[in-house]
């Protein structure tokens, strides 16, 4: 009688997780490889595409099955490759277009995807369209944004209005030859595109097309919110002054001195992300491959989840989720952790997967934000909360940001404050160092005498090589958690959490009678904790996997009424039906 009664209700659980549907990017892990800074194979002390392809088999090795790549398009490199100069070519300190096109044959042996980063708001000054605009070209001219100068009362040129740059002072930049300034919402060298021009949309569209062609598997889309800034036709044909937004009152060089409401956000970039999703469906319909589209957005809820799409259109697979960067850190309480975790969960659409990232190349390593000692216990929530994972290269080790002088600051970030003391709050050369992959100079990454950033301290005993021999290492928690990730209970399971006490959130997965529970304790503090808060959660717990400085073994047995946890300590454990 009883399997009769359960057969069928096996069958309705099964289809209602969608369990046959999910698509290679919904169950993989991405991994941002910073390529100035991943492996460098000619010695030059700047990494390149030659080291990455060296390095693909470690990725396999992690777990890892998608990689996106931060630019690697010709550049001037003022702001390290995210001044494109050429969007259909390689950068040649990186290497070449057959070195590229090795890159994606060997990933294609090892069924490793490659994304790369398109950055589609601007372009570079020292480029090909850039000089052709100012030798006045009118296709050209017309895909940046001019405007007439304002002349004061010293009778002295002015920028057109107060805008101001991502990375300070005035967004206008004067240029003689045209007599107007063009605007650039970051570096002088980063002229903004006018996507008010259908040539320029058309173009961006090409640059697409271009590197799906070459077999990249999808882009993570730069600084998307800075893309459309309002028409001024609306504004009687001038650019109208951005409101004062209150903040940094004594600093109005400062981006956040205003308030953006001219240059982000506007209707009109959504709805870019949506036609660039339908050049994605052009190819889809060709070949039935998914490719994936990740956009870099720091914004509300709201306007973050537009960038899934709106009514019939559909936009991006994965706006990022910055929550666990951007709204807590080392010093929040478990309930602020447990709000953070849950925000993208309860605002995103119902049919739409999370995403969980707690590290790139524009914010300070995990273990210097968080602890080194909650290494473990932050990939443990990326890799095991519900949704997509992607790490920053090096959080698998748990690396921290590098000390960088003011001497060898490169970052245009740090070095516009021209401020040799605190220019390292603003500067991300910190968590660009080096990859630290073994004990050797540079830590493996360059036989160059000197790098392009130095190598971060203590290398000689945080790198790959170390932690691949030591049992209890970051490396192979992340191992365990790649592994421990494919269980049904994390790729189709259901999802609750809780914040314990002050110090510990807790989240459990379930799924067809497997029941997970991961604890992180983010303080130093010990406690006895009482699991059975959680529904069917009581018994006997068995440890499946610990952060390295736990007490714990794998196999331990622990009584869900009276948990110990210590200081620190993070622990994934199944529920003993
Ligand atoms: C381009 O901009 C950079 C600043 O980002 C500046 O140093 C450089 O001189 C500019 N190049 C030209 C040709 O104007
Ligand atoms: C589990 O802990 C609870 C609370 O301390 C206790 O009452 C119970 O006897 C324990 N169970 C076992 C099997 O030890
Ligand atoms: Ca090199
Ligand atoms: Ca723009």
């Amino acid at each position: 009688m009883k399997s009769v009664y359960l057969l069928p209700l096996l069958l309705v659980l099964v289809q209602g997780n969608s369990e046959t549907e999910k698509e290679w990017w919904e169950t993989t892990i991405f991994y941002q490889i910073y390529p100035r800074s991943f492996m460098d194979s000619d010695g030059d002390g700047i990494g390149d595409l030659n080291g990455i392809t060296s390095k693909l088999e470690y990725l396999k090795e992690i777990g890892v099955g998608a990689t996106w790549l931060s630019p690697m398009f010709s550049s001037p490199m003022y702001d390290f490759g995210y001044d494109i100069a050429d969007f259909y070519d390689v950068h040649h300190e990186y290497g070449t277009m057959e070195d590229f096109e090795r890159l994606i044959a060997k990933a294609n042996e090892l069924d490793i995807k490659i994304i790369l980063d398109l950055v589609p708001n601007h372009g570079s000054n020292e480029s090909e369209w850039f000089d052709k605009a100012l030798q006045g070209d009118e296709k050209y001219y017309d895909y940046f944004v001019w405007e007439d100068g304002v002349v004061d009362e010293n009778g002295d040129m002015q920028p057109p209005n107060n805008w101001l740059s991502v990375f300070r002072k005035s967004a206008w930049e004067y240029r003689e030859e045209v007599g107007k300034y063009y605007l650039h919402q970051f570096v002088i060298g980063q002229p903004d595109f006018n996507y008010r021009n259908p040539d320029v949309v058309e173009e961006m569209k090409n640059v697409i097309r271009f590197w799906f062609d070459k077999g990249v598997a999808g882009f993570r889309i730069d600084a998307i919110a800075h893309l459309f800034e309002v028409d001024k036709e609306d504004f009687g044909g001038k650019y109208p002054d951005e409101p004062i937004s209150g903040n940094n009152l004594d600093d109005p060089l400062n981006y956040g001195y205003l308030n953006h409401i001219y240059t982000t956000d506007q209707q009109e970039t959504y709805d870019m992300v949506y036609q660039w999703r339908d050049v994605y469906e052009e190819y889809k319909a060709k070949d039935d491959f998914s490719r994936v589209m990740m956009v870099e957005i720091y914004a509300s809820p709201q306007k973050t989840m537009k960038y899934f799409g709106e009514g019939d259109r559909i936009g991006a697979h994965m706006p990022f989720n910055f929550a666990l960067i951007s709204d807590v850190n080392g010093e929040s309480t478990a309930a602020e952790i447990k709000y953070a975790v849950d925000k993208f969960l309860t605002f995103k659409p119902l049919d739409k997967l999370a995403n969980w990232v707690t590290g790139n190349h524009d914010n300070n390593r995990v273990a210097s934000r968080y602890s080194p000692k909650i290494v473990d216990g932050m990939n443990m929530l990326v890799l095991l909360l519900p949704g997509v994972a992607v790490t920053y290269m090096g959080e698998e080790i748990g690396m921290v940001d590098g000390y960088v002088s003011w001497e060898d600051t490169v970052d245009p970030s740090g070095c516009n404050t021209d401020d040799p003391i605190n220019y390292w709050q603003a500067s991300r050369d910190p968590e660009r160092t080096p990859f630290q992959w073994s004990s050797e100079k540079n830590a493996g990454f360059s036989t160059a005498d000197k790098t392009w950033l130095p190598v971060a301290e203590g290398y000689e005993n945080l790198n790959v090589e170390v932690q691949r021999d030591v049992e209890r290492s970051h490396l192979n928690v992340y191992k365990a958690l790649a592994q421990l990730r494919s269980e049904p209970a994390f790729r189709y399971g259901r999802y609750e959490s809780v914040a314990l006490n002050g110090d510990v959130f807790a989240f459990r997965r379930w799924y067809n009678g497997e029941n997970y529970v991961i604890l992180v304790n983010f303080r130093d503090e010990s406690y006895t904790i009482d699991l059975s808060y959680f529904e069917n959660v009581n018994g006997e717990l068995e440890v499946v996997l610990t952060s390295i400085q736990s007490p714990k073994n794998n196999g331990d047995m622990l009584n869900a009424s009276a948990v110990e946890i210590v200081g620190s300590e993070s622990f994934v454990v199944k529920v003993k039906a």
